[in-house]
């Protein structure tokens, strides 16, 4: 579909939902975006104002398919009957469940749905933490989206630009904005992420920056920023819904999809496409299979011995590979799995109907 001036564009529709309408029976009138998700309901837009409505109860049983921040949905009257086919989705398994044996780990939780770019906030105060970021790469490469990543407050660092070069050399070609929300500075390079019809989310953690970030940008306070709380170090939980903010430069932004812990997925190539350079390293490996853990002929254990590798490095590499093979065992679906099952059904139909057809033309 290219009619910009339907309502829907500007709230990022575009022909990839657009070509799966006629499929499954829905028609443009019946489409709105959750913009929030509430206690009490789904927020939900047309592209004219916000309405609340609530999921049908045959929604509600359908497992994985729970209306997340950034999906498409199809209203019946007031009520939220379906969830279109996600472009890709922010998930992680259920909050809390990382280490337990209890079926919460089993749950994987979309946090936002359709996004175009996901922002890594980081603050250059006492919430600098490169591991942290490299976590946060990892579980969006997973999830098939693309990274960017934030440092702010550069205002409050007096070496900012050695954090910036820090980064870069652990996360490659993945963009990084060095800005202070507090003298304005920087803030034009993330323009583009937020052009028309562009939804992106802020992850981060609390105090890092996220919602004054938004302020700025927005040019008014249409987030609550809050200051880092005293007693505990940690940063009071000022944002509690999940919402969408409509940008005057025309995009959208999740602020803050309720990370508070990141556990992870099974691996879908996340690791590797986060540490290249181990990657690269483990080619000259004498064998194909190398753990890197005690083998002979192993090339990153001797990258590691000769310097040429940080311990530091290696280490946060395991660490990850441990923890993505404690998730596999628990069986996690990802929301890729999720779609491809309920795509499947329909590709065995194509696939059916064309061998007729090859049938019939013989
Ligand atoms: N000095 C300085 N403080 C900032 C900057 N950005 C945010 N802050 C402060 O950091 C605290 C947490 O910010 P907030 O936006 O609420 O973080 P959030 O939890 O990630 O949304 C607030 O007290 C902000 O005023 C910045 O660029 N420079
Ligand atoms: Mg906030
Ligand atoms: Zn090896």
């Amino acid at each position: 579909m290219r009619d910009d001036s339907h309502p829907l564009t500007r709230l990022g529709w575009s022909s990839f939902f657009h070509n799966q309408l006629e499929a499954l029976g829905y028609g443009l009138e019946d489409i709105a975006r959750v913009t929030s998700v509430r206690r009490g309901g789904f927020l939900v837009s047309q592209g004219k104002g916000e309405t609340l409505v609530n999921a049908s109860g045959a929604l509600a049983h359908r497992q994985g398919l729970y209306p997340a921040a950034g999906d498409w949905v199809v209203l019946n009257g007031s009520v939220l009957c379906d969830v279109l086919p996600r472009r890709n989705a922010l998930a992680r398994g259920a909050a809390g469940a990382r280490g337990k044996n209890d079926g919460a780990a089993r749950r994987e939780q979309v946090m936002a749905a359709n996004l175009d770019t996901v922002l890594i906030v980081c603050g250059l105060d006492q919430d600098f933490n490169p591991a942290r970021i490299e976590r946060y790469l990892t579980l969006i490469y997973n999830c098939g989206l693309r990274p960017a990543i934030v440092l702010t407050k550069a205002d409050l660092h007096p070496a900012p630009a050695d954090c910036g070069v820090e980064i870069e050399a652990m996360a490659f070609d993945v963009p990084i904005h060095l800005i202070s929300a507090a003298d304005q500075t920087g803030l034009a390079e993330l323009e583009p992420y937020i052009a028309p019809g562009n939804t992106i989310a802020l992850i981060g953690s609390s105090g890092a920056g996220k919602s004054t970030l938004v302020n700025r940008l927005a040019g008014k306070e249409v987030r609550l920023a809050g200051a880092v709380s005293q007693s505990d170090g940690k940063g009071i939980h000022t944002t509690t819904s999940r919402d969408m903010v409509f940008m005057p430069q025309g995009g959208m932004i999740i602020d803050n999809p309720g990370i508070r812990e990141v556990a992870f997925l099974d691996d879908q190539g996340g690791v590797d496409a986060a540490f290249p350079d181990i990657e690269l390293l483990a080619k000259d490996c004498r064998f194909s299979d190398c753990s890197h853990a005690h083998e002979p002929g192993c090339r990153v254990l001797s990258a590691v011995d000769s310097g040429e590798l940080k311990p530091e490095r290696f280490a946060s590499w395991r660490k990850m590979k441990r923890e993505l093979e404690y998730a596999a065992q628990r069986q996690i679906k990802n929301p890729e799995r999720i779609e491809k099952e309920r795509w499947k059904g329909v590709a065995t139909l194509v696939r059916s109907i064309k061998k007729n057809r090859k049938l019939g033309g013989k």
